[in-house]
């Protein structure tokens, strides 16, 4: 249950607006999903939002954005426009960018985020060549990269965080650690890969994020960055956090339901209402927030949003 009464009143609370934003228009995707509107697959990222608005909150302007499959959150947090992104899933010409580009690979340049991948990996490999552009080009800011538990399986994270701090660039390589990779779960599918051992042994630096305090990640992410530019090095940072939206599929075999992990579309589990609260534990970005503002507030705030957020996209 919520505690009331430990509320931080120095917190902005323009950033629990966004995760609240972030995770309503997830929601209302959801649903859209469930009624099978969009004709490309979607990732939802439920429960990944305080990384992602974190992220953007600590953006400069000169700083580039390099994302995965799972994007959304991202593409959320940068593009203050709910319905040019709904327009782009819809792969309609007023969309994010044109309709060109749909969900997996929805990048928003305007906005910094300069190139997105539905091929595992590949953006480690962009990401490592546009920091060396901009070492070039003597250029101001950061490449910030993120990928997932499964893509850092790939050969190419290796050798894109190996030429980043050989070429002394300085990038934040974010790994979102949900982990699963489709329908299977790290211990199911791979030896253990000891993320901070990988970084000592290239004298990186690593930061590990858990508990989703989207007020935390803001502090961390800054220091990360500003240490990355000062050494002209790369940082890993892994996230832990659940994606949520799991449900049981009941089968004979399966009488009580089977776990079936959210990857992609609709999640039956999930609910578009007025508080968006999924889980009531640290796994759930909306519940952390009540650790800062009084719920009655949150909730004056979100009912609002999902006013404003429909009335966008009417
Ligand atoms: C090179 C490559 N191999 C396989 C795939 C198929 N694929 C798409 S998503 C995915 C799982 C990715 O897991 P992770 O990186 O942990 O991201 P998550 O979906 O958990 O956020 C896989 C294997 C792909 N897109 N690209
Ligand atoms: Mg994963």
């Amino acid at each position: 249950m919520f505690k009331e009464g430990t509320v931080n009143m120095k917190a902005d609370i323009k950033v629990s607006e966004e995760i609240i934003r972030n995770r309503l228009s997830q929601m209302i995707i959801n649903e859209m999903c469930k009624k099978k509107e969009f004709k490309i697959p979607i990732h939802l990222a439920l429960g990944h939002e305080s990384i992602a608005v974190a992220v953007s909150a600590v953006m400069e302007e000169d700083d580039r954005l390099v994302l995965t499959h799972r994007n959304i959150h991202y593409n959320l947090a940068r593009n203050p426009c709910f319905k040019a992104e709904i327009d782009e899933y819809l792969l309609k010409s007023e969309g994010l960018a044109g309709g060109r580009l749909g969900a997996m690979n929805l990048a928003n340049e305007r906005r910094g985020i300069v190139y997105t991948s539905s091929i595992l990996g590949n953006n480690l490999s962009v990401a490592a060549g546009m920091a060396l552009g901009k070492k070039v080009k003597e250029e101001d800011g950061i490449v910030i990269v993120v990928t997932g538990d499964g893509a850092m399986e790939e050969g190419a994270f290796y050798e894109g965080v190996t030429f980043l701090k050989t070429c002394n660039l300085n990038a934040i390589v974010i790994v979102e650690n949900n982990e699963w990779s489709l329908a299977t779960r790290i211990q199911e599918r791979r030896c253990p890969i000891h993320l901070d051992r990988f970084a000592s042994s290239l004298d990186v630096d690593y930061v590990l994020l858990t508990g989703n305090d989207v007020y935390a990640y803001i502090t961390a992410l800054k220091q990360a960055r500003r240490e990355a530019i000062e050494r002209n090095a790369p940082v890993i940072i892994e996230v832990k956090l659940r994606t949520l939206g799991d449900w049981r599929l009941k089968t004979e075999e399966y009488p009580d339901g089977k776990f079936i992990n959210y990857h992609a579309g609709a999640s039956p589990s999930i609910e578009v209402s007025e508080w968006p609260l999924i889980r009531e534990d640290d796994s759930d970005p909306v519940f952390v927030l009540s650790r800062y503002f009084e719920i009655g507030q949150l909730r004056n705030i979100s009912c609002d949003m999902l006013n404003r957020l429909t009335g966008e996209i009417q």
